[in-house]
């Protein structure tokens, strides 16, 4: 019997010691829980109105400032591959963002210190891109401006220009055969310069560059032509890479202002309504 009493208490004993050991442990971290949901809601909340590159999120500060950091993960729900401008495929632009903002950052999960360079080349696994032959690139400046042509046709039809747009859709349809690409050329070029400073860069053209470099091979080489030197492009380069002649754009130089005074006002209409 009093053996029986003994492993009776000593089973009562250990289990009385691992409520007593794990009670702490529990409450901890119970209340490490709750801290860790009261804190994300609280970046949540205080995180709804900030915008984060791509990359990047917001979180806070130790001073409760919003600020933007590094992601700890990407979210994207249909990855699309990307190659970057040092030649290597990223499971999303969302990865290679955030991979640069890590290694420039000089931070844990940093791959490579190489990749605080690397940009967005094109949409896409990397591939070998044939070199552009001379007479390819010779032929490729008519092919582009007529493809520019096509584009505004296009986006016409689909009822997918502005108003402005549209009127100078028509004013191409309706010019001299070989000169019908002289405003989509100079209309693609207003679009692309976002910064309005008369000049394109690199990032600028990032929209047509990233989309088309892996069909057009001689894409990349003809545009860094164009740049020369100091990898911008200004209006005049552009008309004369695209094969315009001086006068047609000296005739349309005004265009790229007349563009943005009329989307302010289409703008203001549309806030009107
Ligand atoms: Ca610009």
């Amino acid at each position: 019997m009093a053996g029986k009493t003994l492993v009776a208490f000593a089973a009562l004993l250990l289990a009385a010691t691992c409520v007593l050991a794990e009670k702490p442990d529990t409450e901890e971290d119970l209340e490490a829980t709750n801290e860790k949901n009261l804190l994300e809601a609280k970046i949540a909340d205080a995180c709804r109105e900030k915008k984060c590159k791509l990359g990047h999120e917001c979180t806070l500060d130790e001073d409760g400032h919003r600020i933007c950091v590094c992601a700890s993960k990407c979210h994207e729900l249909k990855p699309l591959k990307v190659c970057s401008t040092q030649n290597e495929t990223f499971p999303s632009e969302c990865d290679l963002d955030r991979e640069r903002c890590l290694c420039h950052r000089g931070q844990e999960g940093c791959q490579n210190k190489e990749h605080k360079k690397a940009h967005l080349d094109y949409y896409g696994e990397c591939k070998d891109i044939p070199e552009c032959t001379e007479g390819q690139m010779r032929s490729f400046s008519r092919r582009m401006s007529e493809w520019l042509f096509q584009v505004m046709k296009e986006l016409s039809a689909r009822k997918d220009l502005t108003e402005f747009a549209e009127k100078l859709a028509e004013e191409a349809k309706s010019q001299p055969k070989g000169k019908h690409s002289v405003i989509p050329v100079i209309w693609k070029f207003c679009d692309l310069d976002k910064s309005k400073d008369k000049s394109v860069n690199r990032r600028e053209l990032l929209p047509l560059t990233s989309m088309l470099k892996p069909l057009e091979h001689c894409l990349g080489p003809f545009l860094d032509t164009c740049a020369g030197d100091d990898r911008m492009i200004t209006l005049g380069e552009w008309g004369t890479c695209l094969g315009l002649e001086k006068d047609d754009v000296n005739k349309f130089e005004d265009l790229c202002d007349k563009m943005e005074a009329n989307l302010e006002e289409e703008e203001e209409e549309d806030d009107e309504e």
